[in-house]
C-alpha cells in the first residue's frame, strides 16, 4: 500500500452477546476466550489521521480537545506499533470525533480504535486485509478487534501454543448468521466508569475464585451461539447472551476487591426486561464495563421495547441495528 498524507475511517462500536474479559497477554491484547459481538450501526467514530512530518511528537484532539494522560498515552503506542510495522518514523496528527460517551461501558474504545487503525495504516502505508488490520485494531484495544467488521462478528483467542501467537488472535464475520437481531441501549449514565475495563479485568483474572468456570462456561455459550446464529433463533441467542453477561458479571463481583459496575438502577432495568419476558416479548438483557443495559430482541420488537424503558426510566434509549464495519471515508493523496 502506498502511503498517503490523509486518511479519514469511520467506525461503530459492537457490543459482545459473548463477553471478552480477561488477557492472557497484556501487551499483545490476547485473551483467554474467543468472544462473539454484534456491530452496530448507532455511534460513529471518525477518525482522521494526517502525516506531521516536522513534529516532534503526536498530536492526539479528541471531540475538539487536545488529548492528554491515559488517552493521549494509548494512542501514541499504538502509532508506535504502526509505525514500527510500516518502518516509518513521521509523528501524526490525529482528530477523533466520537458520538458515543466515551468511557462508560457503550464500547468507545471499539469504535475509536478500529477507526484509527485504518487511518492510519492507510498514512503509513501499511499493507494487508481485513483480517491483518482487526488484529492490529486489537493491539489498541481488545474489542476494536471486532468493530473491523460489521454484523456478527467472532474474535479468536487463538492457540496459545501457536509459534506466532499474535497471527492466530483477530475477528472475522460469523459465517451463515441467519439472526436478525436488534439493541436497544438503555442509557442510565454517560460519564466515565470507575475502573476501567483493562483494570477491571486484571483484578477478576488474578483474583476471581469464579474466573475459571466463567473461561469454561464461555467456551460452552460460544458453542450454543454458534447454532442460534445459523438457526436464527432468537429465544437462544437471547438467552445465552443474557447468561453470559450476568456471569461475566458475577465474576468481576467475585472479584478481591469487589468490581462492581451494576447500580440500583441496572438492576431496575434487569427487572423490566424479565417483566417484558413475562408478557411474552422477545428481550434479553446483556452489560458491559458500566452501568448500562442494551437489550437484545427481534427487530420487530425494539420499538415497543424502546418505548416502555422510555416510560419506566430516565434513560435515553437508542435502538440499534446491524451495523457496517470500519471504512475509510476519504484519503488524500
Ligand atoms: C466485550 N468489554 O467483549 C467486553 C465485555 C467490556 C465487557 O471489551 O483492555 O476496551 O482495551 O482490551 O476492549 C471492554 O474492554 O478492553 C470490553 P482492552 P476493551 O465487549
Amino acid at each position: 500500500m502506498t502511503a498517503r498524507e490523509t486518511a479519514v475511517a469511520v467506525a461503530h462500536p459492537n457490543i459482545a452477546l459473548i463477553k471478552y474479559w480477561g488477557k492472557r497477554d497484556e501487551r499483545l491484547v490476547l485473551p483467554f476466550t474467543d468472544s462473539l459481538s454484534m456491530t452496530l450501526d448507532v455511534f460513529p467514530t471518525t477518525t482522521a489521521v494526517r502525516l506531521a512530518p516536522d513534529a516532534a511528537t503526536d498530536h492526539v484532539v479528541m471531540d475538539g480537545a487536545p488529548a492528554e494522560g491515559e488517552v493521549l498515552r494509548r494512542a501514541t503506542t499504538f502509532l508506535d506499533l504502526v509505525r514500527e510495522h510500516a518502518g516509518r518514523r513521521e509523528r501524526a496528527v490525529v482528530d477523533t470525533r466520537n458520538t458515543v460517551p466515551v468511557g462508560a461501558g457503550l464500547a468507545s474504545s471499539a469504535g475509536g480504535f478500529a477507526a484509527l487503525a485504518l487511518a492510519a495504516a492507510h498514512v503509513y502505508g501499511l499493507p494487508g486485509d481485513a483480517e491483518q488490520l482487526s488484529r492490529l485494531a486489537r493491539r489498541g484495544s481488545g474489542s476494536a478487534a471486532r468493530s473491523v467488521f460489521g454484523g456478527f462478528v467472532v474474535w479468536h483467542a487463538g492457540d496459545p501454543d501457536a509459534p506466532y501467537p499474535d497471527r492466530a488472535s483477530y475477528a472475522e464475520p460469523v459465517a451463515d448468521a441467519r439472526l436478525d437481531a436488534a439493541l436497544v441501549a438503555v442509557v442510565l449514565e454517560e460519564g466515565p466508569k470507575p475502573v476501567s475495563s483493562r483494570e477491571a479485568m486484571r483484578r477478576t483474572v488474578a483474583t476471581s475464585p469464579l474466573y475459571r468456570d466463567w473461561v469454561t462456561d464461555s467456551r460452552a455459550d460460544l458453542a450454543r451461539m454458534y447454532t442460534a446464529l445459523r438457526d436464527g433463533d432468537m429465544t437462544a441467542a437471547g438467552t445465552i447472551t443474557e447468561r453470559n453477561a450476568l456471569a461475566m458479571h458475577a465474576a468481576m463481583e467475585a472479584a478481591r476487591p469487589a468490581v462492581r459496575y451494576r447500580t440500583t438502577a441496572t438492576d431496575a432495568v434487569l427487572g423490566h426486561v424479565r417483566r417484558l419476558r413475562a408478557e411474552g416479548v422477545g428481550a434479553w438483557a446483556t452489560m458491559d464495563a458500566g452501568p448500562n443495559v442494551k437489550v437484545l430482541c427481534a427487530p420487530a420488537d425494539a420499538q415497543r421495547i424502546a418505548d416502555r424503558m422510555r416510560e419506566v426510566t430516565d434513560a435515553r434509549v437508542v435502538v440499534a441495528h446491524r451495523g457496517p464495519g470500519a471504512r475509510l471515508r476519504q484519503v488524500t493523496a
